[in-house]
């Protein structure tokens, strides 16, 4: 790119043909996976505790050393069911920086989520900000390890045991991370995974609840399928969470394969930071290298005034190139409804996360994007940085979008 001109949003050809997608599911084996999908036809049993669900189940639990794994339809309804088991209620301290569900699984059993703000540093709960939010009403607390980079659950834990809160982790994320060399999913009273078709591992639809602690897991079981102790006999509320029986299969041999799609992500997370590493403006978030990392989300967060040209005109022009960026988690869930409504003052305390929110772009990845397209996307990227000021001027001519 040598001209502002050839920009696609002044006019010039867009870089890529097709887009480039933050969130393209791994697709895996497909000979396994139609083995498999055959199976299932052959067998007949499609849902209901099959045996590639209890395949699955059984895995995961290997994987993570948590002793109970229970896999559900989606993460949004494993959080819900989670939080329900749990038993918690009134208000539960949730960070505003996350993927609506964290707080729509409180809200949907009307129970409030109390906004905290982050640490910047981790774009995690910071767990000082905890502390100061507890009230006689809190019952729990809800921490989302971001990007698949875990909380500070030992600060949460100590918390949490001190004032007799239950802990949960959206751990939507997480899922083949570790932190202190113990892998998520051993952490708080449970920890949720979303297996959506965008996650590190997918189901196409799906996620799961895992825990240590024997009778939550029994209770979760119960909770998933109506409540149903046995043929006839009905001992909770309960509701319909299961897991099918393609989604399992189709998780089983995504988890075959999870060592290439970390290698995939690794290398284009590496890719990045070596070819954006040290741009002024540009920060790349990083993974810890010492733990175990699924390297799922590359997340840069822009100084718009070194730059010279805003976060949302980069994310335009970007995807007039057809590189999809997204501006996850934008704009906080304070500034969603129904909370903007019933906390129109959020804000007020959280500062970090409007702040970062603000900042942040997510890139492709995944095992779709390979060394060209990165190259060619961290070129346009140092494009814009050469001329933020210029590009901004001539932005202002063209107009909002
Ligand atoms: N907690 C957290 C912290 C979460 O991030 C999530 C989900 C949850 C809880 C809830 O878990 P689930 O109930 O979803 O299991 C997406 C996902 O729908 C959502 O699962 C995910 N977080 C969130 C971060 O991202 P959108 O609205 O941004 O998705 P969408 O449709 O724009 O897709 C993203 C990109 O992927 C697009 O560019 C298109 C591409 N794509 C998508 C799908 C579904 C494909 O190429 N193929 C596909 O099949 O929410």
């Amino acid at each position: 790119m040598k001209n502002l001109k050839d920009l696609a949003i002044f006019g010039g050809d867009p870089m890529f043909d097709t887009p480039l997608h933050v969130g393209r599911p791994n697709i895996p084996d497909r000979k396994l996976l139609l083995d498999r999908i055959n199976d299932i036809l052959d067998r007949r049993w499609l849902t209901n505790n099959g045996p590639y669900v209890r395949e699955f189940e059984k895995k995961i639990a290997e994987f993570t050393g948590a002793r109970h794994c229970i896999c559900m339809c989606n993460g949004t309804v494993a959080l819900e069911i989670a939080i329900r088991a749990a038993g918690l209620t009134g208000e539960v301290i949730v960070p505003s920086f996350t993927f609506i569900a964290t707080a729509h699984a409180l809200q949907w059993q009307e129970i409030t989520p109390v906004f905290c703000d982050i640490d910047p540093k981790t774009h995690n709960l910071d767990p000082d900000c905890v502390e100061k939010l507890i009230t006689p009403r809190t019952t729990g607390i809800i921490g989302v390890h971001l990007w698949g980079r875990p909380c500070n659950v030992e600060r949460l834990q100590e918390i949490a045991r001190g004032r007799g809160l239950k802990l949960l982790f959206d751990a939507a994320h997480a899922f083949g991370c570790s932190c202190k060399g113990r892998m998520v999913g051993n952490f708080g009273n449970a920890e949720v995974f979303s297996f959506h078709a965008t996650k590190f591992l997918n189901s196409f639809e799906g996620g799961a609840i895992v825990t240590n602690d024997d009778e939550l897991a029994g209770k979760i079981r119960l909770m998933k399928n109506f409540g149903f102790a046995g043929l006839d006999r009905v001992i909770y509320i309960g509701t319909n969470g299961k897991m099918n029986e393609i989604s399992a299969a189709a998780g089983l041999t995504g988890l075959e394969g999870i060592d290439e799609v970390v290698t995939a992500n690794r290398r284009n997370y590496r890719q990045y930071r070596r070819q954006l590493g040290g741009l002024p403006g540009f920060g790349i978030m990083a993974y810890n290298e010492k733990e175990r990392c699924n390297y799922q989300y590359v997340v840069i967060v822009i100084d718009e005034r070194t730059v010279g040209i805003s976060r949302d005109d980069l994310v335009r022009i970007l995807r007039e190139e057809n590189v999809l960026a997204r501006r996850y988690f934008f704009p906080g869930a304070h500034k969603m409804e129904p909370y903007r409504s019933y906390f129109p003052n959020a804000g007020i305390l959280l500062p970090e996360t409007e702040r970062l929110a603000g900042q942040i772009i997510s890139l492709p990845t995944g095992t779709s994007v390979d060394k060209e397209d990165i190259t060619k996307v961290c070129e346009l990227i140092k494009f814009m940085a050469a001329n933020g000021k210029k590009i901004s001027r001539m932005l202002a001519a063209v107009g909002p979008s």
